[in-house]
């Protein structure tokens, strides 16, 4: 049978996540047999020259999954805002997820947890978009990746964000909002230095220049989902499903 690997690096400092220890990067890739062992090597180096820290755990996950089993979805539609305080990015914020029916009390909810998230958490949160519910446990997306690494490139090109964080920043966007109980997503960074986060919604990747303070290793990820009905059928699709994002031919810059 045709396999596909699925690779996937977690680090922390302090011991492993699960007894506390403070999570320093994470990553997660879907290739070709051939690409395995390259693939781990860059993941570990990863691990390893993180600007938040020393690891000493590492965990590095390698499995095969039948090709038939992957998805294609396409990417989401990226825009830019560069409001220059973090309050106004908030705002900016805040107005999106409430124009797309996101109740106040959800949307608080998100921010206060965002802001306050533990530095283990490794996971997003699962907030009920009417109530501001939180889910107890946090998620963790693995198992996507780029269709294809040139087109995808190409497009970041094009509209001037070909850095890593936003390649796969897009990418776990595009496989979330393919969750049809999930209508939106907050996320910024944990890394101190990178203070662009988005929120996505529809098909839109929205990027906000500063939503956090420089110097802040405080980030985090919350998704909006419309009901808690399904959610064991969520989460099996946010952790195990395997996706691979591709670039429509009417989605890049005439
Ligand atoms: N699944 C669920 N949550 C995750 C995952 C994952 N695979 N990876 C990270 N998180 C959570 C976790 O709480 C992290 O602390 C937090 O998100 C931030 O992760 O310029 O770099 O990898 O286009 O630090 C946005 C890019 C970058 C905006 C986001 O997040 C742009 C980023 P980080
Ligand atoms: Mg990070």
């Amino acid at each position: 049978m045709n396999m596909i690997y699925s690779i996937r690096m977690r680090s922390a400092e302090n011991g492993p996540h699960e007894t506390g220890g403070t999570h320093i990067s994470g990553a997660e890739r879907l290739v070709k047999k051939d690409s395995i062992t390259s693939v781990a090597t860059t993941l570990i180096e990863r691990a390893l020259t993180h600007p938040k820290g020393n690891p000493d755990f590492i965990n590095l996950t390698i499995d095969a999954i039948p090709s038939h089993q992957v998805h294609g979805i396409p990417a989401l539609s990226i825009t830019t805002s560069m409001p220059t305080t973090l309050s106004e990015s908030h705002r900016i914020a805040t107005n999106l997820l409430s124009n797309i029916g996101i109740h106040p009390s959800a949307i608080t909810a998100a921010f206060h947890q965002l802001s306050h998230n533990s530095p283990s958490c490794s996971g997003a949160w699962l907030i009920h978009k009417d109530t501001g519910e939180i889910y107890e446990s946090p998620v963790r997306v693995t198992r996507m990746d780029v269709e294809d690494e040139e087109s995808f490139l190409t497009y970041l090109e094009q509209h001037h964000v070909n850095s890593p964080h936003t390649r796969e920043a897009l990418v776990l966007a595009s496989k979330v909002l393919a969750c049809n109980d999930i209508i939106a997503e907050l996320c910024w960074s944990d890394d101190p230095d990178y203070t662009t986060g988005y929120i996505s919604y529809d098909t839109n990747y929205h990027r906000l220049t500063h939503m956090k303070h420089q110097g802040s290793s405080i980030g985090g990820r919350a998704f909006f989902v419309t009901s808690f009905q399904h959610i064991e059928s969520i989460i099996t699709f946010l952790s195990s499903s395997p996706v691979l994002v591709y670039i429509e031919e009417n989605q890049y810059v005439p």
